[in-house]
């Protein structure tokens, strides 16, 4: 009896939660509130949840240039850039900058970019950025350079770039500094 009872408020408990989005009325015989269900959502794609903020590229006459950007994970989980192109150059690289014997110097990221989930990466001169190696044009101030990031999970994102001066990086983006 009790038990028939408890899988009918059951049910109406399911049914107002079904409805509930629709719903002006409040059922006032709820049963006891079990805290919904933890679903098993399906991994949502990487790209979906990755946004750039303030994305520039550095400008230059053609050959090496960067691109600076804070990327944003609005996920659960972290993000990893493994990659990227651009019609710019057909020679993208991901790079760090780090400290080699008191000079900074730049090179390939292994592993390349991981955004943290619910956090942030910052591409910006002196750190992380979007190496262009062999820029196949001058990028003006003001240019849109669109990028295409490829992420471990296979998915693409793209975003514009704005073409913007700048002189302040530490680091060297003229030819020479590069090794291949
Ligand atoms: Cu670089």
């Amino acid at each position: 009896m009790s038990s028939r009872i408890a899988s009918s408020l059951l049910a109406l408990a399911t049914a107002a939660a079904l409805v509930s989005c629709g719903s002006s009325g409040t059922p006032t015989a709820a049963a006891p509130v079990a805290s919904a269900p933890a679903e098993t959502t399906p991994a949502a794609p990487a790209a979906a949840a990755l946004s750039i903020t303030d994305p520039w590229v550095k400008t230059a006459k053609e050959g090496m240039t960067a691109a600076f950007g804070t990327l944003v994970n609005n996920s659960g989980a972290d993000i990893t850039v493994v990659s990227g192109t651009s019609p710019l150059s057909p020679m993208i690289e991901l790079h760090e900058v780090v400290d080699k014997d008191g000079k900074m110097v730049m090179r390939p990221k292994q592993g390349g970019f991981v955004v943290p989930a619910g956090g942030s990466h910052e591409l910006a001169p002196g750190g992380d950025h979007i190496m262009i190696m062999d820029a196949e044009q001058a990028v003006e101030p003001g240019a849109e350079i669109p990028f295409t990031l490829t992420l471990a999970d296979g998915g693409t994102f793209e975003f514009t770039a704005i073409g913007k001066d700048f002189a302040g990086a530490k680091e060297d983006y003229q030819p020479g500094s590069h090794n291949g």
